[in-house]
């Protein structure tokens, strides 16, 4: 397992397929798992503590409304950790947006998108392509194909 996708609620789990479905197409192995900053704070420290042993890499983190979840888990560990702000809130995921990018000083979290679990997927498995040659190249056929996209989409005008 490289990378470890948390979500803070099981009612998450739609909105995190993303990431499972961009580190699948890398072919990257990883965990997904519920665990919550507020409601299993204790679940949260133990799973990040023993993440180094199971060959964890990186941490994607999503979770919705307070979010605190990537915030705790870079409190937790020296690993890079991706945020994904969640909507479904009453705000509609400005409030997960603020409280998972505005990190102070020292305690970091990489933010994507509201919703944008696929980035945070993409995202990671740049961060292991600097130490995987293969991974790397995978990478330049996937930004080779997004100019292939658009030339199509050029063609069709
Ligand atoms: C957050 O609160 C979760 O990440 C979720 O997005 C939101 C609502 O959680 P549930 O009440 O559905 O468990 O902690």
């Amino acid at each position: 397992m490289s990378v470890s996708i948390l979500l803070g609620s099981a009612s998450d789990k739609e909105k995190m397929q993303g990431a499972l479905n961009a580190l699948t197409e890398f072919g990257i192995s990883c965990e997904f798992k519920v665990l919550s900053a507020h409601r299993s704070p204790h679940l949260v420290v133990e799973h990040v503590e023993t993440a180094p042993s199971r060959g964890i890499k990186v941490f994607i983190c999503g979770a919705g409304m307070a979010a605190h979840l990537a915030g705790v888990v870079s409190g937790h560990t020296t690993l890079p950790v991706i945020g994904v702000p969640l909507s479904g809130s009453a705000l509609n995921g400005h409030d997960a947006l603020l409280s998972t990018v505005q990190m102070p000083k020292g305690v970091p979290v990489a933010t994507v998108a509201i919703d944008g679990s696929y980035n945070a997927g993409i995202l990671a498995v740049q961060m292991l392509a600097l130490a995987d040659e293969t991974l790397a190249k995978k990478l330049v056929d996937f930004k080779a194909d997004q100019v292939k996209n658009i030339e199509k989409a050029n063609a069709l005008l």
